[in-house]
């Protein structure tokens, strides 16, 4: 069987102590991949040094680790530049936050050209090569120009952005180009697969085939949806263990029988926390009888401090925040907790139980990982309830969920109202149509269909002519 590169900007580093589920579902499908083919995982070492030199190998329980430094140019305009201040708002729909900035359109081309060349030396013929997310779109276009004919994938762990968004960005083209040096183009929805396919058509001139595939650029690709899932057993596993049940008396204590919503997002403007934060106040102020019996666990670990429109989003939230909790708070009770840090997966599977409604409101999400671990951790007995926004890819499979538009904070008071209402009966009737979504769809699921649909892409395919 052929062997298994994974390219992405980060690599994980397996840890088989690692009790608490820290690595996530993705990063151990990934590593359990690697291992079956004796892979190999490339990417940035999370280092930033003046001369980064070649790649460092290193073997890691069953596969082989690359990893090479940035230099503080890239890591300003690639990293924290293109892929954090261009790509990641304008894919996300947010404009207002998007950099225009030529200095970073030409720092990612050129750290994405630098991943490529300390890469290609150690690629064998046969490789299969998947490439992952934002932050290298164009890896594939460098490895082609040195002569690579290898079937490569790239996989979007983002949504793809409506066409008119896209045509924003002065590299647009070149961008989408580069996503025609692959053979197969995996994104989360169907939706995002839809932007893909009218840019294509309408940007440049692109033809879709009747048997699905897409010409442009001189190239034929395949395309298509790929629902990333969750690793359901493990995650349920955590959700049951000790640590988790012993979290969850903690906070059954705490809450000393008042009723919980819970929320736990990376502290990032797309995920929908001020418009959240807004709608529990008018939650707080049409319904009265929830004051000193209701409270908001905001769990929030800061993200990408190298960002400036972070720190500001931040300032804004912790502003709302205070003023809700200045607001209602009471000598006995406060209605906002807002914790800004990370907890291991399992002590956040025990504070899923806990709580009676699990709020994921993004403004727009790739998937949402944290919407499916609230939903695996619900039990028979007494499961809570998802509220979920639609603009997260996950409010497709998980129809069991409320789902709501987080734009309009009376739509969202209503929907937490309902929740937090709901009889025990529908609140099981839901709970067992989001298991079977869980059930039908896991993380192993998602792997071994990409990985499918790559091996069986026909080779790289250029048009005549
Ligand atoms: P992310 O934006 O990182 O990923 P998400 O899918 O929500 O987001 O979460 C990833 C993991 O981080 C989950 O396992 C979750 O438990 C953990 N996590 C999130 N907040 C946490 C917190 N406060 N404390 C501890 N752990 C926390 C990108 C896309 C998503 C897509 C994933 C996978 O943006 O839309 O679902 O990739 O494809």
């Amino acid at each position: 069987m052929s062997r298994l590169v994974v390219v992405s900007n980060r690599v994980s580093v397996p840890n088989p102590k690692d009790r608490e589920g820290a690595q996530g579902g993705l990063a151990v499908a990934m590593h359990a991949a690697l291992r079956r083919n004796s892979g190999v995982w490339f990417g940035w070492s999370g280092e930033v040094s003046e001369r980064p030199g070649p790649a460092a190998f290193r073997e890691a329980d069953g596969f082989t680790l690359a990893t090479i430094d940035l230099t503080p140019d890239d890591y300003d305009e690639y990293y924290n530049g293109y892929a954090n201040r261009s790509l990641w708002p304008l894919f996300h729909n947010r404009m207002g936050h998007t950099a225009y900035d030529r200095l970073y359109d030409r720092g990612y081309f050129r750290v994405n050209a630098r991943f490529a060349h300390a890469m290609a030396p150690h690629i064998r013929q046969g490789d299969l090569i998947w490439v992952h997310d934002y932050h290298l779109i164009a890896f594939a276009e460098e490895l082609r120009r040195m002569g690579s004919s290898h079937r490569i994938g790239f996989f979007l762990h983002i949504p793809f952005p409506p066409a008119d968004l896209l045509v924003t960005l002065s590299s647009h083209e070149t961008l989408v180009r580069g996503l025609f040096a692959y053979d197969l183009v995996g994104f989360q929805t169907d939706a995002d697969l839809r932007a893909f396919q009218d840019y294509v058509l309408n940007e440049v001139g692109g033809v879709l085939h009747r048997d699905g595939s897409l010409e442009a650029f001189g190239r034929t690709i395949r395309a298509g949806a790929f629902p990333i899932g969750l690793d359901l057993d493990e995650f349920r596993e955590l959700a049951a263990s000790r640590e988790a049940a012993r979290q969850e008396r903690r906070m059954h204590r705490s809450l000393a029988g008042r009723k919980m919503m819970i929320g736990v997002d990376r502290l990032d403007y797309t995920k929908g926390l001020e418009n959240r934060f807004l709608a529990f106040e008018r939650l707080l102020a049409d319904y009265p009888e929830h004051h000193g019996n209701l409270l908001l666990l905001q769990i929030a670990p800061p993200s990408r401090g190298g960002v400036p429109e972070y720190g500001a989003m931040r300032s804004e939230v912790e502003h709302v925040c205070g003023r809700i909790n200045g607001r209602f708070a009471d000598v006995d009770w406060v209605p906002i907790r807002y914790v800004n840090r990370g907890y291991p997966r399992r002590t956040l599977g025990g504070l899923f139980r806990a709580a009676h409604v699990g709020l994921v409101t993004p403004l727009k999400d790739g998937m949402n990982l944290v919407a499916k671990e609230f939903a695996a951790a619900q039990t028979e007995e007494d499961p809570g309830v998802l509220v979920l926004s639609r603009f997260a890819g996950a409010a497709r499979e998980l129809d069991g969920a409320v789902i709501v538009n987080p734009y309009d904070p009376a739509v969202l008071m209503d929907a937490m109202q309902r929740a937090l209402n709901m009889s025990l009966e529908e609140r099981r009737e839901r709970r067992d149509a989001m298991s079977a979504a869980l059930k039908r769809n896991t993380v192993a699921d998602w792997r071994d269909r990409f990985v499918s649909a790559l091996r069986e892409t026909p080779r790289t395919r250029l048009s005549e002519g």
